[in-house]
C-alpha cells in the first residue's frame, strides 16, 4: 500500500476534529461515491494504523457537529476584505471582463471525471444558503450569507478515485511573488471537510453575486474553519493522495507559512 501523508496529530487539537464513528466515517465518505464503496485500499487504509489514529481523532471531537448559524438579523454591516483584494494577472483581467462568462471551475486530479464547470452549471445545482461567522486570526470576525452547491455535490458529479484523501483549493492570486516560486494561494482539507453539509462553494455573498474583494466568482466556505481556509477566487479543486508537493509541502499558502494546517475554530 502507498504511503499515505496525514496532517501531523500533534498540532491538531482533538477538540477540533470533527467526530464520527467508523461506520459514520465509512458511510459519510462511501455513501458519497459510488466508486469508494468498492474500494478496497480506502478500506485497507481504515483499518490500517495510521487509519485508525485519524479514526480516533474524529472520534473524539463530539459529533458531526455543524458550525453555528445566525439569522439575517445577526449580518454585519460591514464585512472586511482581507488578504488580497483583486488578483493581479492578466488571466484574471480577461474573465472579470466579460463578468466571468468564460470562467470555468476545474476539478482534477484522483477524480473518476474530470469536470470545467460553469457559474451558470454550479447556479443550476441544489444550493446552500448560510449565515454564518466568519474569524480571521488577525481578531475580527464578521457574519455573512453565503449561497453555494456543496462540495459533495460537485465531488459526487465528479466521482472520487479510491486513492483521493485531501481536496485542494487553487487560486487566482498570487499573495506574495516568493523567490523559490511559489506564493500563489492555495488551501486543502481533508474529506471529512470536504463532504461536510456546510462545505460549499459560494458565488454568493448577502444576496448579491461576489464581490471581486471578497473572492469572484468562487470561492470556499468550511465554517469551521478559521479564515485563512476560505479560499477566495477558486479556479481549480484537485483531490490527491498528499500535499507535500504542492507550494512548500504544508497543504495551503498561511500553512507553509507556519499556521496550522487544520484551523479548526
Ligand atoms: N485566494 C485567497 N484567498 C484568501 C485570502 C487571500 O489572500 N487569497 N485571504 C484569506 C484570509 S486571511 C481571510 S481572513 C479571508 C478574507 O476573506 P474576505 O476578504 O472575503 O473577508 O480570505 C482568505 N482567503
Ligand atoms: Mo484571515
Amino acid at each position: 500500500m502507498s504511503r499515505i501523508l496525514l496532517p501531523n496529530p500533534k498540532l491538531i487539537g482533538r477538540r477540533k476534529f470533527l467526530g464520527l464513528s467508523a461506520a459514520g466515517l465509512g458511510a459519510t465518505l462511501l455513501g458519497g461515491c459510488d466508486r469508494l464503496s468498492e474500494a478496497p485500499k480506502f478500506q485497507e487504509f481504515l483499518d490500517s494504523a495510521e487509519g485508525l489514529t485519524y479514526r480516533m481523532q474524529r472520534l473524539f471531537g463530539g459529533g458531526r457537529t455543524l458550525a453555528r448559524e445566525f439569522t439575517a438579523a445577526n449580518l454585519s454591516p460591514d464585512f472586511k476584505i482581507n488578504g488580497t483584494h483583486a488578483p493581479d494577472t492578466p488571466e484574471y483581467a480577461a474573465l472579470q471582463e466579460t463578468d466571468f462568462a468564460n470562467w470555468r471551475l476545474r476539478v482534477d486530479g484522483l477524480v473518476v471525471r474530470p469536470l470545467d464547470l460553469s457559474l451558470a452549471d454550479l447556479r443550476a445545482m441544489p444550493q446552500r444558503t448560510q449565515i454564518t461567522r466568519h474569524d480571521c486570526v488577525e481578531g475580527w470576525s464578521a457574519i455573512g450569507k453565503w449561497q453555494g452547491a456543496t462540495l459533495s455535490d460537485i465531488l459526487k458529479r465528479a466521482g472520487l478515485q479510491p486513492a483521493a484523501r485531501f481536496a485542494v483549493f487553487h487560486c487566482a492570486d498570487f499573495y506574495e511573488r516568493a523567490s523559490d516560486g511559489t506564493g500563489q494561494y492555495y488551501e486543502s482539507i481533508d474529506l471529512i471537510d470536504a463532504f461536510h453539509p456546510q462545505t460549499i462553494l459560494a458565488h454568493r455573498l448577502n444576496d448579491e453575486a461576489l464581490s471581486v474583494g471578497h473572492g469572484a466568482p468562487l470561492r470556499l466556505r468550511v465554517e469551521r474553519q478559521l479564515g485563512y481556509k476560505q479560499a477566495k477566487y477558486v479556479m481549480r479543486i484537485e483531490l490527491t493522495d498528499r500535499l507535500d508537493q504542492l507550494g512548500r509541502g504544508k497543504g495551503g499558502f498561511w500553512p507553509d507559512r507556519g499556521y496550522e494546517w487544520y484551523a479548526g475554530i
